[in-house]
């Protein structure tokens, strides 16, 4: 091998470690590479050696910040919702409520504030699936002109425990189990359900996550909620409670479960990948933002206690009043940078918008400052880009500290002080006016370590949520905790559980015992009876979302010989709905059309299932469907969109591969035709009807 001398000229060449060269003009300053103190580099092949062959040698100051850099790259993952995925966007209030709060970003209609915002899973690790059955993470930060406001939420409007104190038991039960290190990012196993049978408080929280909601099919489609109740404040400080949503313009969308695990082989980052090509190409995902308002006086005479973060307000009895929307338009240059600094603090509020006494809520707003200690590693984390007030300047006397970053001028680090008056800077100042006020409260009581009788109520909003279910969510509901059950190997912990449904309807109780083939025990005792309330529509979420494609992905199978008038014709009629079109081809490079003409694929039939997908076109040619009937990916590709209740359209040669699949006829099963009408009437939803011919559910 030889080594060759860097000209040191304009030109340079740099060698590559085969002794290749590769030419790159790096005299001009701003395109040249250089250590982290701006000293040039002249050779990023090779480092410094004692010889041709010779070790390495200490000296070699170009290499060790390089590779001290390069170990240093990973910061500890969020000991919760590690797994995340944002975006930047605004917000735009439509409806003011300056009546109930003097914050700006809430009454000045038509301004538009920055925001970024991320999405999470909450149990695995960073580096773990996006669809394993989990609550999703929904966080915002506004860059309001008073401040950031961090809404930290997610997608599911309760909580699984009432108090923070209970935090880290209920985050320990469900990540991997502390001797074996497993199961990653699943809530089926042992410790999990332990917790939640003796902690019947979680039972209204698990409907919701053993619900669809637990596997969405895209973060677009993901309601938000702030879960807690905060207070506004207007310009008198009078409070109000309030309650916050957020709601996906595409709808609340899921997967099949059988769908959601195998999306978790064919990719990974099926969410991430999804949020990151719909901005790309220009399909912005949008959220309503809405609010419950109450009063102290309607709060008093609501039957459950709105400081208890196991229970929602249902929408029968508290409208939401829409007022603003997001659009998330620009995906993050840099993941690091952006995405993993990010630092959400429920305590990030603008005046006008202040906490209630929710003794979760309080735990969160310490732990969320202090997390971002360990992860972030500094006090300063305030000034990573991504975390920096930039709707308004920020500026007090807090000083020094690692990494910091601003310079400050002048000698007044301390307030007050009387420096303006000798010409000097002086510093910022209090705001008794326009500054954060808290809601001015009466305490007097006595100093207690116990849980409000008017929290005792475990079960009705869970009788709740199951009851407003249609029947085929019910179902699945039922098959999700038989599912999660099963991977409970103490009987104990199973029956503990049961005997908690037992509470919330005799019917799911059974219907669980049933699909675990185990005796039902009897219902556990309540705290407090469980009471029937009025069935809530708005809690549901089949029949609820819009029939449409629009944000979705359709996938067609083709072959050699295909017929290219009936591609063209599902293109056009799958994008004239606002759907993606991705071509699948037995092979990487395309296929060759009837007509002769290329067509060229985005995906290989293997690694492009149809469980990414949320409809299916087969057209295929006699020959090339011929040839599929020996191949198993496509034998998957047709039984498992007929499995996960997909629409599937066919030329008439795919005909034998659909029987091979064992695909039965049904209403959306259609022949493709010159426009595919039929094919995109029935692709518009899931074909809910067929899911009792295909799976035994609970
Ligand atoms: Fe939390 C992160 C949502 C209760 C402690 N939480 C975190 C994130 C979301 C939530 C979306 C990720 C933010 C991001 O994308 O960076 N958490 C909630 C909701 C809760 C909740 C909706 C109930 C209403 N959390 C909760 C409690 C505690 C925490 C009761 C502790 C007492 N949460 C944390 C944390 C995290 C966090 C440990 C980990 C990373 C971070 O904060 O920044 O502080």
């Amino acid at each position: 091998m030889t080594a060759r001398k860097s000209s040191g000229t304009a030109k340079s060449v740099a060698k590559t470690g085969q002794g290749g060269e590769l030419h790159q003009s790096a005299s001009a300053p701003e395109s040249r590479l250089t250590t982290n103190h701006g000293v040039p580099v002249s050779d990023n092949q090779n480092s410094l050696k004692a010889g041709r062959r010779g070790p390495t040698l200490l000296e070699d100051f170009v290499l060790r910040e390089k590779i001290q850099h390069f170990d240093h790259e990973r910061i500890p993952e969020r000991i919760v919702h590690a797994r995340g995925s944002a975006a930047h966007g605004f917000f735009e209030l439509t409806d003011t409520l300056a009546e109930f709060s003097r914050a700006r970003i809430l009454t000045e209609v038509g301004v538009k504030t920055e925001v970024f915002t991320r999405f999470s899973t909450v149990a695995g690790g960073a580096g773990s699936v996006d669809t394993p059955r989990d609550v999703r993470g929904f966080a915002v930060k506004f860059y309001t002109r008073e401040g950031n406001w961090d809404l930290v939420g997610n997608n599911i409007p309760v909580f699984f425990i009432q108090d923070a104190i209970k935090f880290p038991d209920l985050i320990h039960a469900v990540k991997m189990e502390a001797d074996r290190g497993y199961p990653q990012a699943a809530s089926a196993h042992d410790t999990f359900w332990d917790f939640i049978g003796l902690m019947p408080e979680a039972t209204h929280m698990i409907m919701w996550a053993m619900s669809d909601r637990g596997i969405p099919r895209s973060l677009r489609m993901i309601e938000g909620f702030g879960v807690n109740t905060f207070r506004l404040l207007n310009d008198k400080d009078e409070p109000t409670f309030v309650k916050f949503h957020w709601r996906p313009k595409l709808g609340t969308q899921s997967t099949c479960w059988d769908e959601a695990v195998k999306i978790a082989g064919a990719d990974p980052d099926y969410h991430r990948r999804d949020l990151h090509e719909a901005i790309a190409a220009g399909d912005f995902p949008e959220w309503e933002f809405g609010v419950q308002l109450i009063s102290q006086d309607e709060a008093d005479a609501l039957p459950f206690d709105i400081l208890d973060a196991t229970k929602l307000i249902p929408e029968e009895m508290v409208p939401i009043r829409i007022i603003g929307r997001m659009v998330l338009n620009r995906n993050p240059d840099n993941f690091f940078a952006e995405t993993e600094q990010a630092a959400f603090l429920p305590t990030n509020m603008p005046p006008g918008i202040d906490v209630s006494e929710d003794p979760l809520l309080q735990g969160r707003l310490f732990s969320y400052q202090d997390t971002q200690l360990s992860r972030l590693g500094t006090v300063n984390f305030h000034q990573i880009p991504i975390n920096r007030a930039k709707g308004c300047p920020f500026q007090n006397l807090q000083r020094d500290g690692q990494m910091q970053t601003q310079v400050f001028a002048g000698r007044a680090n301390y307030e007050p002080n009387s420096l303006a008056e000798a010409g000097e800077v002086g510093g910022p100042r209090e705001d008794p006016a326009g500054g954060f006020r808290s809601v001015a409260l009466p305490m007097q009581e006595t100093k207690v370590r116990l849980r409000a009788d008017s929290f005792a109520d475990h079960f009705s909003q869970a009788r709740l949520f199951y009851r407003s279910q249609t029947a085929i969510e019910q179902a699945h509901l039922a098959s999700a905790i038989v599912f999660e059950l099963s991977k409970v190997t103490l009987e104990h912990v199973r029956d503990r559980v049961l005997a908690n449904l037992g509470n919330v309807d005799a019917d799911l109780a059974q219907r669980v015992a049933d699909g675990l083939n185990v005796a039902l025990p009897k219902p556990s005792t309540p705290a407090v009876k469980p009471r029937d309330m009025e069935v809530s529509q708005a809690l549901r979420i089949v029949g609820k979302y819009p029939e449409t494609l629009v944000g979705r992905a359709v996938g067609i199978l083709v072959s050699d010989g295909a017929d290219g008038v009936l591609v063209d014709a599902v293109r056009a009629a799958v994008e004239a709905e606002g759907a993606v079109v991705k071509i699948v081809a037995p092979k990487i490079g395309g296929v060759t059309l009837k007509n002769g003409k290329r067509l060229k694929a985005d995906g290989q039939l293997a690694g492009t299932p149809s469980v990414i997908f949320d409809a299916v076109a087969l057209v295929l040619s006699k020959d090339g469907c011929t040839s599929l009937l020996t191949e198993g990916a496509a034998i998957d590709f047709a039984r498992d969109a007929f499995g996960h209740l997909k629409a599937i359209g066919f030329s008439a040669e795919a005909k034998p591969l659909l029987d091979k699949a064992g695909v039965e006829p049904d209403a959306g099963i259609v022949e493709l035709d010159k426009d595919a009408d039929t094919f995109i009437a029935v692709a518009r939803t899931r074909q809910w009807d067929r899911e009792r011919k295909v799976r035994m559910l609970a």
